[in-house]
């Protein structure tokens, strides 16, 4: 059976819950054809990659989907596009803050998703759920590891791609967007009965 590692990235920003880890710990262990293999990744820079790619190593994945909080947004929004570029809004969770610095010195300046984020993103907007291709993933600890693994594996079989999700419902107040987390786990059942 095929292999798909996922992560959810652990809370950041004074938050009390990432649903990014809530859906990746909610979601089948096998679906659509992959044997699901899930991982918690510190919001740190470097960290995050380290511990993905350490992962990656170990049980050597068919594809690799990262999902992280994208507080605010409206839709699920898998992403297009990495950038070598890391300018932190908010310190990370050990307090690094990079300003306008490259994530590789020598790296191409960005990479395309490995991923079919248009049928993605069909398949999801047809079940009518919320859902859009994203042009930018920020320049936070999310574009750093999907820059790092989209490079990585640059030419390779694995296919790598980054799914952003909004808050939860307990997260917001005063009618700002959220999803249920059974949508959001819907969502990314599909997405990745999609590949
Ligand atoms: N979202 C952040 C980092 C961790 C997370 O869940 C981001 O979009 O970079």
């Amino acid at each position: 059976m095929k292999k798909l590692l996922i992560t959810g990235f652990e809370p950041f920003g004074g938050e009390k819950i990432n649903p990014s880890l809530e859906c990746v710990l909610a979601l089948n262990e096998v679906i659509g054809g992959f044997l699901v293999e899930k991982l918690q990744i510190p919001t740190v820079f470097e960290k995050a990659f380290l511990a993905v790619k350490n992962k990656a190593y170990e049980i050597n994945p068919d594809v690799i989907i990262f999902v992280g909080q994208a507080g605010g947004r409206r839709a699920i929004t898998p992403e297009l596009i990495a950038i070598n570029l890391k300018d932190a809004p908010i310190p990370d969770n050990e307090g690094n803050s990079p300003s306008l610095e490259k994530i590789c010195e020598d790296g191409e300046n960005a990479y395309f998703t490995t991923l079919p984020v248009k049928t993605i993103a069909e398949k999801i907007k047809a079940e009518n759920l919320p859902c859009q291709i994203s042009h930018s993933a920020g320049a936070f600890v999310c574009n750093e590891i999907f820059y790092h693994l989209l490079k990585e594996y640059h030419g390779s079989k694995v296919k790598v791609g980054f799914i952003h999700v909004p808050f939860l419902p307990s997260q917001v107040k005063n009618g700002e967007f959220s999803m249920p987390l059974e949508d959001i786990v819907k969502a990314l059942t599909i997405a990745i009965t999609a590949l």
